[in-house]
């Protein structure tokens, strides 16, 4: 097996713990965006999309999209389990992995997309766009800490894929600008405790 990652991307971050977490040895390839080779012909067949992360396994097959990597490796190493014990379980697992994907991380990255400079010759840029997910993810931020009071994970008793989406998402705020407010003391626990972890740093 051999993992494409990109080393600031929040995507390619959620699957680097998600490895971490599962103690998998997988051989990194860096993609350095600034050489192109994530658009040439070789890494298009790869992933049409041009992409990162992408799993490549050792007979050529290719998984790209964060969630899709983890589902397989969560079928192949099923220790310790990352997405949930039981159908209930594995639903609520689905469920804040979800509304960690949509409602927090993808409004952050379209904030970046539409305001940072560094799209501006690659993307459409909207303005207007980007104060609106801003705006998004702090509405995330206002539900998710009520979510959490008197739980320590997000969707289970135990530490799931959905915490981890939650964890890169936040990472990708602070780069961008969009802070947990003080107020909401729910995070600042769960927070502590996610990045408490060994893996945290994947
Ligand atoms: N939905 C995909 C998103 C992958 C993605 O957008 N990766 C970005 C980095 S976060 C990338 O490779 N960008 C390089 C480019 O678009 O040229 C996933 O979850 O893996």
């Amino acid at each position: 097996m051999k993992l494409y990652d990109l080393n600031a991307s929040p995507n390619a971050r959620r699957v680097r713990i998600f490895i971490a977490e599962k103690a998998i040895d997988i051989p990194v390839q860096d993609v350095d965006l600034a050489t192109g080779y994530n658009k040439t012909e070789d890494y298009l067949t790869k992933n049409i999309l041009g992409r990162m992360p992408l799993l490549e396994l050792d007979d050529g097959t290719c998984i790209s999209e964060s969630h899709a990597i983890c589902r397989y490796l969560e079928e192949t190493y099923p220790n310790p389990p990352l997405m949930g014990r039981t159908p209930v379980e594995r639903a609520h697992v689905e469920m804040w992995n979800r509304r960690m994907e949509l409602e927090l991380l993808h409004p952050l990255i379209n904030m970046f997309i539409h305001s940072h400079p560094m799209w501006k010759d690659t993307r459409t840029q909207i303005p207007d766009w980007a104060d609106v997910c801003q705006r998004h993810a702090i509405e995330t931020l206002g539900w998710l800490d009520r979510s959490l009071e008197g739980r320590e994970f997000i969707a289970t008793d135990d530490y799931t894929v959905a915490d981890i989406t939650a964890q890169c998402s936040i990472l990708m705020g602070k780069a961008v600008g969009v802070r947990v407010p003080e107020t909401h003391s729910n995070i600042a626990e769960w927070w502590g405790r996610v990045t408490s972890r060994p893996t945290a740093r994947a």
